[in-house]
């Protein structure tokens, strides 16, 4: 399916106890630049530096000059990796520059335009280490100065997602120890469509069996490969009648209907009576496909 280009991103939450709710951008890198102290050709007492860099599109940085050529720069903390940059304008600058520098003495620039127009930019370039990053004008569109509502910077650049796309969640307790781990499935239209369409995937399912009292009990492992087109999608497990193909019941699976990610596997154990079945009965394991 059109899984989201930043299928695999990952985003690890350090959380202290009893925070229960944390939000959290579930694509890309984090903003590097989140209330980060910068530092401008000026600012405005109502529109001031910290505004272009509080991560609310609705408050913004003036540069309070006519001049074409203000500019702003975050201090990061430290030398950081960066590759993108979003600049969310107000009173934009047809032509600026980014630049980057670990001194905010030597500039360095990794993107430049002479035909900006305002709005929203969403800029990548190669990734490299600075510890300050700028936004630099070199001419301004409008009669008064330029104005950002928001200067964010990434170490990656930003994936766009899928309409239809999955979020997975693992908790760990201090020593990195598994305590829940759940997979949500979520639409930016809310019309699903794309669980519809996914690939089927080539599984890699292999059993064991072993008695345990008059009862049969078979262990399952299923390989999503990492090389694999995709998400197997709402896995349904259940065992076969060689004789009649109609499934053996009663059985317990302590899971079904469950999703394997790209380079994951999920074991699972079927207890069976064998009295219910004629000879070795047959594993069937069924991807989410519509009408079934
Ligand atoms: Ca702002």
């Amino acid at each position: 399916m059109g899984v989201a280009s930043g299928y695999g991103s990952t985003k690890t939450i350090t959380a202290v106890k009893d925070t229960i709710t944390y939000c959290f951008a579930a694509y890309g890198s984090s903003n590097l630049a989140l209330n980060k102290p910068a530092t401008a050709s000026g600012q405005e007492a109502a529109n001031n530096i910290p505004k272009a860099f509080d991560g609310n599109s609705g408050t913004r940085w003036a540069s309070n000059s006519s001049s074409n050529t203000s500019w702003i720069y975050v201090d990061l903390g430290a030398p950081t990796r960066v590759s993108a940059v979003n600049l969310i304008w107000e009173s934009y600058a047809k032509s600026y520059k980014i630049q980057v520098s670990n001194d905010a003495v030597n500039w360095t620039d990794v993107y430049s335009t002479t035909t900006g127009d305002g709005g929203n930019d969403e800029i990548t370039f190669p990734a490299t280490t600075a510890r300050y990053v700028k936004m630099q004008s070199v001419l301004k569109n409008g009669f008064f100065g330029v104005s950002l509502f928001e200067f964010a910077v990434y170490s990656e650049a930003p994936s766009p997602l899928s309409a239809v796309h999955f979020i997975k969640l693992e908790l760990k307790d201090q020593a990195g120890k598994l305590v829940s781990d759940n997979l949500y499935w979520r639409s930016l239209d809310n019309k699903y469509q794309g669980l519809n369409t996914m690939p089927q995937v080539n599984l890699t399912i292999t059993s064991t069996t072993e008695q345990l009292g008059k009862k049969k009990l078979m262990k399952v492992k299923i390989v999503n490969p990492a090389n694999s087109t995709g998400i197997a999608f709402g896995l349904h497990v259940q065992l076969l009648n060689p004789a009649t193909n109609e499934r053996v019941l009663p059985v317990i699976i302590d899971d079904n209907y469950f999703t394997v990610l790209k380079g994951e596997e999920k074991n699972i154990t079927i207890e069976y009576d064998p009295a219910l079945v004629s000879g070795e009965p047959v594993l069937d394991v069924k991807q989410y496909k519509p009408g079934i």
